[in-house]
């Protein structure tokens, strides 16, 4: 009869083994309680145990978390592989990111980094193109993507919202994409904008002789995003853009997986993150949710801006590390810049994260004094500028576009 106690899981002489999955924490101990006590308690409440000591016979599996280090205020915890259903995200997250965020035993408690072990990783599909859409969709060379999403955020109807990417489109932006609260309203209804935007972007591409195309918001429940991912299938779309934080990882699965059979790309745009990971000593980082969406299979994640914008960002180049990094050979994931950007911020933001991004406009594009065409037109001259090296001042001597975006937003 083996007994299970609050003891039981912490073991600081334990070294992890290699199919263990292995969590970092930061915790903030409940008043009178000391650090090894609060690592152990979580270890438990994360794993199989609970506020009160158990007796169990033989028929039970062991799959306890062992709380194995301490430092400060971190705490490392091992998870048994046994523990996890394959290929089921949100049973992971209600383990290791499940009542722990609650209990009373912790004050504060955040998740904030996690070694996946292959036996876990391998159960995911993962993206299907990752960063090679930049040249497997797209035939963008060295230079980041650019995507732009109409302001104001709704209300435009559809044929304005189309005219819009179609100037978009034109001016030199690869990707129209809808913003995060525009999906089938009246204003704007879903078919509709799917099959006038895709007669817009093919005009768009004759026009140009550059690929185009568009990141149609298809976040709904798990059905209607099926059948929403269908309809862009039949218009011949290359990509979908999905909510992944508000719609659930029990949803971004299945989506994944109807999009690898069609061939499609997924954009994952991340509203709802900040409730998760902006106070520094809460809830999940945006590293680990960028684990997350990577095994998930999304193939483009809003990352920030590396703080050059309008939005709170953690640690957005260490992030972006990560998911171009080595994970038993699955394909990475594309990191999308956007939130606040304008055309001056562009050669800060390659300097800090790189080529191998998309870069995201909205309000620097349609902005800009002489409306979307030209903002589009800046704001591609900007990319161009920044990889060939030469600075916007210079650039906009010849490039009136990108003069009067700079002038008008500066260059920081
Ligand atoms: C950008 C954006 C995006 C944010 C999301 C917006 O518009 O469309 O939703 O970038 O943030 O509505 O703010 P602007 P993040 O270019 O006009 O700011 O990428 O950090 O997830
Ligand atoms: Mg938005």
């Amino acid at each position: 009869m083996a007994g299970i106690t609050y003891e039981d899981f912490l073991d600081l002489s334990y070294t992890p083994t290699e199919t263990d999955l292995v969590c970092q924490f930061s915790i903030v101990p409940a008043e009178e309680m000391d650090m090894e006590a609060a690592a152990s308690r979580v270890a438990s409440e994360s794993s199989n145990g609970t506020w009160a000591a158990l007796t169990v016979g033989d028929d039970f599996t062991d799959l306890s978390a062992t709380a194995f280090a301490i430092d400060g205020n971190e705490i490392s915890v091992a998870y048994p592989a046994d523990l996890f259903e394959k290929d089921n995200m949100p049973q992971i997250l209600s383990c290791i990111a499940g009542n722990i965020m609650g209990m009373k035993a912790v004050e504060r408690i955040r998740l904030k980094d996690c070694e996946w072990p292959e036996a876990i990783v391998s159960s995911f599909d993962g993206p299907t193109f990752g960063s090679a859409v930049r040249n497997e969709i797209f035939d963008a060379g060295e230079r980041p993507i650019t995507a732009t999403v109409p302001k104001p955020k709704v209300g435009l109807s559809t044929d304005r919202h189309v005219e819009v990417g179609y100037e978009a489109w034109t001016g030199g932006i690869d990707l129209l994409k809808d913003d995060e609260n525009l999906t089938d309203q009246a204003f704007n209804p879903f078919h509709d904008r799917l099959t006038e935007s895709f007669a817009a972007r093919d005009r768009a591409e004759d026009e140009t002789g550059e690929k185009k195309s568009y990141l149609i918001n298809v976040t709904a429940d798990t059905n209607t995003m099926l059948e929403r991912i269908d309809m862009v299938n039949e218009v011949g779309g290359e990509y979908v853009m999905v909510d992944v934080i508000t719609t659930g990882w029990g949803a971004v699965q299945p989506v994944q997986k109807r999009c690898a059979e069609l061939g499609l790309a997924i954009h994952a745009h991340r509203a709802m993150h900040a409730a998760f990971d902006r106070l520094p000593d809460h809830g999940i980082s945006m590293r680990v949710l960028a684990q997350v969406s990577r095994l998930c299979g999304v193939d483009q994640l809003h990352t920030g801006t590396a703080d050059l914008g309008k939005l709170a960002n953690e640690d957005t180049v260490g992030i972006n590390e990560w998911l171009y990094g080595e994970l038993y050979g699955m394909n990475d994931v594309l990191p999308m810049a956007s939130g606040g950007l304008h055309p001056g911020l562009v050669p800060e933001v390659i300097n800090r994260c790189g080529t191998n991004i998309g870069i995201q406009a909205g309000g620097g594009i349609h902005g800009h004094p002489d409306g979307t065409h030209a903002g589009a037109k800046a704001f591609r001259q900007a990319v161009d500028a920044s990889v060939a090296g030469v600075s916007l001042e210079e650039y906009a001597t010849d490039h009136p576009e990108l003069a009067v975006a700079v002038e008008k937003w500066g260059t920081e």
